[in-house]
């Protein structure tokens, strides 16, 4: 069996979770998780008949092994990557980043198996944050098995876009090379390899969130927000900042997801919820990078918050609302809180009811 190419297996994503489940896999969400549109698309309506008498919550049983991964669902929540900082002769603060493009084999949901490319044998990579006019210095190694890049969201000059054919172009394994920029514009953004082809680059799992904090003393008008974002800042403690970044698992390399999620474990904040303090504000950063689906989503339940698309503005681009959609590379902030809200599980999910079954669904947990 080839892995990669033009010869599909011809398995659909209801015959694979069937597979799944004569197999031995348990995922309690059948019922959900074969409502797909591939299911849909052929003997759709007797799958969801059938599917219909079964109203368990969709959901996975057991959990991965996150010792064997390296990384786990909680942790991918909070980390980030500030670099090795120090200070140039001219007074910028430098930060210096190491990322190998590393193969690994990643569990992506119980029993379930992703042959990954990685960043720094994680997906996503590293969250990489700054401050807005820091020079960034990015050594990358590709200790993987084909030839990758990075490239960034960000303003840069040509030679550091970490595209095919400019630059340093497509960095072959075993070689390496350095992305070097300052970081501009603040807000939410991300990066991902740029070789070719790019979808399946995207898709094994090179990338990762990409955050600058504003600089307060560039926004004087807006200080206090810029300080409040800043995690140099005393006030960004007054905000429990999480990273999602929402992906999507072809495994069986049809070109289809099989499996989705935010922060790659499928149902991950459904069997562990995200434990939020309810008098605390929360800040999301969440990036789009699920590749074979246009958009992809988030709904959260019972509350309301505000949008700022790419974080790149200090006023909400969007006020109250429950619901945005990210095509992908777009990405912004999240902000909400459940002050006085009653304690308790509150869903949040793709609103794509398709994503949410197979894997894109979790609770954020509220507590004293
Ligand atoms: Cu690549």
């Amino acid at each position: 069996m080839k892995i990669f190419g033009n010869n599909k297996m011809n398995l659909s994503r209801r015959d694979f979770l069937k597979t799944a489940f004569s197999g031995g896999l348990a995922i309690s969400g059948l019922a959900g998780a074969a409502a797909t549109k591939d299911a849909l698309a052929g003997q759709g309506m007797d799958t969801m008949q059938q599917g219909s008498h079964d109203h368990g919550m969709p959901g996975t049983v057991g959990m991965v092994d996150n010792a064997a991964n390296g990384f786990d669902a909680q942790s991918l929540l909070y980390e980030w990557d500030y670099g090795e900082v120090s200070e140039l002769p001219n007074g910028q603060i430098l930060r210096e980043y190491n990322i190998a493009a590393v193969d690994k084999e990643i569990e992506i949901a119980p029993g379930v198996f992703f042959p990954a490319w990685t960043y720094n044998s994680r997906v996503p990579g590293p969250s990489l944050r700054c401050v807005e006019g820091d020079r960034i210095r990015l050594r990358f190694i590709n200790a993987g098995s084909h030839p990758h890049t990075i490239h960034f969201h960000g303003i840069h000059s040509a030679s550091m876009d970490g595209v095919p054919g400019v630059g340093a172009g497509e960095i072959n394994p075993g070689e390496e090379t350095i992305y070097e920029f300052d970081a501009f514009p603040f807000g939410c953004h991300l990066y991902h390899c740029h070789a070719n082809p790019l979808k399946r680059h995207i898709h094994k799992g090179l990338y990762g969130a990409f955050v600058i904090d504003p600089d307060p003393s560039l926004h004087p008008e807006y200080e206090i927000l810029a300080r409040q974002r800043n995690h140099q800042f005393p006030e960004s403690e007054e905000y429990n900042e999480m990273v999602m970044v929402m992906n999507g698992f072809d495994t069986n390399f049809d070109g289809d997801n099989e499996f989705y999620a935010a922060n790659t474990i499928a149902f991950a904040y459904m069997n562990e919820p995200i434990q939020i303090k309810r008098d605390q504000i929360q800040r999301l950063y969440l990036v789009n990078i699920t590749e074979f689906d246009p958009i992809n989503s988030f709904h959260v339940h019972g509350n309301f918050f505000d949008y700022y698309d790419h974080g790149t503005t200090f006023q909400p681009t969007l006020k109250t609302v429950d619901t945005i959609m990210q095509c992908q590379a777009q990405r912004g902030i999240l902000e909400f809180s459940f002050k006085d809200f009653e304690l308790g599980r509150y869903m949040f999910h793709a609103h794509q009811s398709e994503f949410a079954e197979l894997g894109w669904m979790g609770f954020f947990e509220v507590v004293e």
